[in-house]
């Protein structure tokens, strides 16, 4: 078969994906994302781009995921990952844009002829591209759209079936470095379940195993995924009940449940009957994410997010590098402006960690965290992971230890490197990442959430006729325009003790989030509402003012 692009070939195919019209698409934070019906065009010329990039990159393999992670069963969306598991190039984002904007198939051409131009692209060069997708029922039709923008430009297809987004991520990064010094693993699911549970056997053996703990999948991938996860991982070292596995019945995927709905809503998902003080977690829809929660002895809901494992997982592995001898490893932990701020508090006051705060988005926390020698990232949502450098590992891998605590410190390590996904936020790897820790502990959780309160915070969406005038700065902390809105919040936030506001326009929804915290419950909602009433009145609100508290 010729490898080489034929633009009357691309141009019969695109016949079959005409773009919608009066839609335009852009490639955001979490990709392309919105109505499943919208998006067979789109989906077909990501194919296009996935070849190209493969091209590019002198034909290493690229993913490509079909997932709308915890968006209603309706949404549909798809993600390009490079080869070593991590986001798109952010460049070539605006390539994605353009192709899936391009309003027929002449002008689509003309887009692919320009990336080719632009980018010096080998037409003839290989190219392959790995894809799956999660349960969504849309996901079978959209699957097959990107088939045929493969094979429009004589791409290599491997098909990896129904998977989480984090998987994907992994055999992406497994293919590429297949046979290297820096191989990933195997390039199957198999191998990919089997590399977490010898890790986490390493980190738990010989310890009390924790009480059961529940977990909510959302009904989506996440369910037949952790089951098979745990399938490789002996009962006497994890007990694991899987709820809200239910991914044939339509509807049901993320409805009041998930990751997301426990994080927003603050409370326990459907179909959860939680007994005091005993944990749970709540996985998103494709898996890439997962909060903690419990019940107190008075009933109250407590959620252990995002911050809540940053901290402990920070805590963990500072004291095994500390133990291990090789203290010039240094731990940094990356947050946005939505981690809470008992959290950063804690970080650096009590953990002494140093910490950055970047803009909302995977791919910025990522970046960031690349720069320490182990760089923990997570957002307060859930998503999250650990990346350890390469120097860092080999420093880790070599080292013998002086001392037996020195070598058991060293192998607890070792076994981390495995255990944590350090192509992408991970939830199931995070979930044995938080399960190992709490073993180790023996730690309630309870417990666990003793290192900091969180101080009440409140999340409310404003919708306005023109979310793109809202310009942050400060990794999105402030706010550019519009002009003279920043300083209007910044008196509501003098009035609240502990007081702390924030507004961004939204990557995936069409509306302007509104951040808020403060000491007391009541003081926030009111500042959370008075800073939405505020961007309601000056900056086009439309629809119901967010009159919901005052
Ligand atoms: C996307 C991001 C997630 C972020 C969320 C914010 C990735 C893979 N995902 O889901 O990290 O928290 O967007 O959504 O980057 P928002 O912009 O609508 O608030
Ligand atoms: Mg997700």
């Amino acid at each position: 078969m010729s490898t080489t692009i034929d633009y009357g070939k691309i141009k019969q195919f695109a016949a079959r994906y005409p773009k919608p019209n009066g839609v335009s698409f852009s490639y955001g934070t979490a990709g392309f994302r919105t109505k499943a019906e919208l998006l067979d065009s789109v989906i077909f010329r990501v194919g296009i781009l996935g070849a190209l990039r493969s091209k590019k990159l002198d034909s290493k393999t690229i993913g490509v995921m079909i997932t709308a992670s915890h968006n209603p069963e309706e949404d549909n969306g798809v993600k390009l990952v490079d080869p070593y598991g991590e986001m798109l190039e952010q460049k070539w984002e605006i390539y994605a844009t353009q192709l899936a904007n391009a309003h027929n198939a002449d002008v689509l051409v003309n887009v692919i002829k320009d990336i080719v131009t632009v980018n010096d692209i080998d037409p003839t060069k290989e190219s392959t591209v790995v894809y799956a997708r999660d349960t969504r029922p849309s996901g079978v039709r959209l699957v097959e759209a990107l088939e045929h923008g493969l094979k429009a430009v004589n791409a290599n297809l491997v098909n990896f079936g129904i998977k989480t987004t984090p998987q994907l991520h992994y055999v992406t990064r497994c293919y590429n470095t297949l046979g290297t010094e820096a191989s990933y693993g195997e390039p199957t699911e198999e191998g990919y379940y089997k590399k977490l549970a010898i890790a986490y056997r390493k980190i738990v053996e010989g310890l009390p195993r924790l009480p059961k703990i529940k977990v909510d999948a959302a009904n989506g991938v996440g369910a037949p995924k952790l089951r098979e996860l745990a399938k490789f991982i002996d009962e006497d070292i994890l007990d694991v009940e899987v709820i809200n596995d239910d991914i044939d019945t339509r509807g049901k995927l993320n409805f009041q449940c998930g990751a997301d709905f426990v994080k927003t809503q603050q409370r326990v998902p459907l179909g959860l009957v939680l007994p005091a003080e005993q944990r749970a977690a709540s996985l998103d829809g494709d898996a890439d994410r997962i909060v903690y929660y419990y019940n107190d002895s008075d009933g109250t809901f407590k959620l252990l997010d995002g911050d809540k494992i940053a901290s402990l997982a920070a805590g963990f592995i500072m004291e095994l590098i500390k133990a291990s001898g090789l203290e010039e490893i240094n731990v940094g932990v990356v947050q946005t402006a939505y981690a809470n701020g008992s959290s950063t508090n804690y970080l650096t006051k009590v953990l002494g960690v140093p910490v950055s705060c970047v803009s909302t988005g995977v791919k910025h926390l990522h970046h960031e965290a690349e720069k320490y020698d182990v760089g923990v990232y997570f957002e307060a949502n859930g998503h999250g992971t650990v990346l350890f450098s390469p120097s860092s590992q080999a420093r880790i891998r070599k080292a013998e230890g002086k001392t037996p605590e020195n070598i058991s410190a060293l192998e607890k390590l070792r076994a981390l490197i495995d255990l944590i996904n350090q192509t992408v936020g991970d939830a199931l790897s995070d979930l044995l990442l938080v399960e190992a820790i709490l073993t180790y502990r023996r730690w309630t959780p309870k417990q666990w959430d003793q290192a900091y309160t969180d101080l009440p915070n409140r999340l409310v969406k404003v919708v306005v006729s023109n979310r793109h005038i809202f310009k942050t700065t400060d990794a999105e902390r402030k706010l550019l325009e519009p002009k003279g809105l920043q300083e209007k919040i910044d008196l509501l936030v003098q009035q609240y003790k502990d007081g702390r506001s924030f507004v961004r326009p939204s990557g995936t929804e069409d509306v302007v989030r509104v951040y808020a915290e403060a000491a007391t419950r009541h003081g926030c909602d009111e500042l959370a509402f008075k800073v939405a009433g505020l961007v309601y009145d000056e900056a086009g609100g439309i629809g119901g003012r967010p009159t919901e508290f005052l």
